[in-house]
């Protein structure tokens, strides 16, 4: 269920235009919340391999829960579209701004500095005018440590240079500007992604969380992640979907958007960019030779069983040749 009592779109707006960040208290809650932690729980249980969809790591400490319009109908009805979400995206994106990812991770107990100061890069550089792009994130942990911190007011200093990663010695004296985002799991915030943040450490708890991100989709993306394949397609179970879907909703999820695109977009899985490609290679090797080895052992048994059907055909017949009946061929009688 989410929370009756949220701030209206005005004034998240408002706060976002001011500061960049905007913390929603108590988004989800009830049955809503329970519903995608346990289906988030499910899916951090193994990685996914073959016929196992589960998660993706790509490195020590975060492990990544992807697509989670396929992963729970509330991730798709409670946070993606969400009304409030919605007014407050067009109103500060614009009109064309649609959902372009919508993934989770839980980050791993950590007393290590892994994650620093950033703005989000995706967009490719020959675009001048920076455009916008808001997260929306959702605890599913309660958060104590290893939260969100985002410099307030950063993203408009930002506004017009290329996003990069800040060293502690250019954030430090802006630290006062800090907003610490701490709270019980069902606590989100939207944010500009223009904005200097990061996962501060350490990581005390294990920390679930799920990032929707929204920009306008026609804009050029930065080559990096048209290799990694990020941000398209993005998948959905139509399953999901309420009946009473709106215009609006549907435009959000960026319904018809992607028509024009080049195949190669609408492939799923097919990243240029693989992380550990020797390592996927050596896993794909020995799941080939497991099934190389089954087919030759039962090449073995259908040989052996062919074999011995000869042998008793042989001795049965000679058998009936020298007028025994019920005698085993010689060569088993011992
Ligand atoms: O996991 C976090 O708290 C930080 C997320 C972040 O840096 C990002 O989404 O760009």
């Amino acid at each position: 269920m989410t929370n009756i009592d949220l701030p209206n779109a005005a004034d998240v707006t408002e706060a976002l235009e001011r500061d960049g960040i905007a913390v929603l208290p108590n988004f989800l809650t009830g049955a809503a919340l329970a519903s995608i932690q346990d289906s988030f729980n499910r899916a951090l249980a193994r990685p996914s391999f073959n016929t196992y969809i589960g998660y993706e790591q790509n490195e020590k400490w975060r492990v990544l829960v992807e697509n989670l319009l396929a992963l729970d109908p509330h991730c798709l009805t409670d946070c993606a579209v969400h009304p409030l979400v919605g007014d407050v995206l067009r109103s500060y994106v614009g009109p064309d701004v649609a959902l372009v990812e919508a993934r989770g991770w839980k980050t791993i107990r950590t007393k290590r500095t892994f994650h620093g100061w950033h703005e989000d890069a995706w967009y490719h550089p020959s675009v001048k005018q920076r455009p916008r792009e808001v997260k929306l994130a959702v605890y599913l942990s309660d958060v104590t440590s290893g939260h969100f911190s985002y410099i307030a007011g950063s993203h408009l200093a930002n506004a017009n240079q290329f996003p990069r990663h800040w060293p502690q010695r250019e954030v430090s004296p802006m630290m006062h500007m800090a907003r610490d985002v701490k709270g019980p799991a069902g606590t989100a915030f939207l944010f500009d992604t223009a904005g200097v943040h990061r996962q501060t450490t350490p990581v005390l708890d294990p920390r679930n969380v799920m990032f929707f991100n929204y920009h306008d989709p026609a804009v050029p993306l930065q080559d990096e992640d048209v290799l990694a394949g990020r941000y398209r397609p993005i998948q959905l179970n139509a399953g999901f979907l309420p009946e009473n879907l709106t215009p609006d909703q549907a435009r959000l999820l960026g319904f018809g958007r992607a028509r024009a695109a080049p195949a190669h977009e609408g492939v799923i899985g097919r990243a240029e960019l693989r992380r550990y490609p020797v390592l996927h290679d050596t896993v794909a090797f020995a799941l080939a030779a497991r099934l190389e080895i089954q087919e030759a052992q039962r090449t073995v048994r259908q040989l052996r069983r062919a074999v011995m059907s000869r042998v008793r055909a042989k001795t049965s017949g000679l058998a009936a040749r020298i007028g025994v009946s019920g005698t085993r061929a010689p060569s088993l009688q011992h």
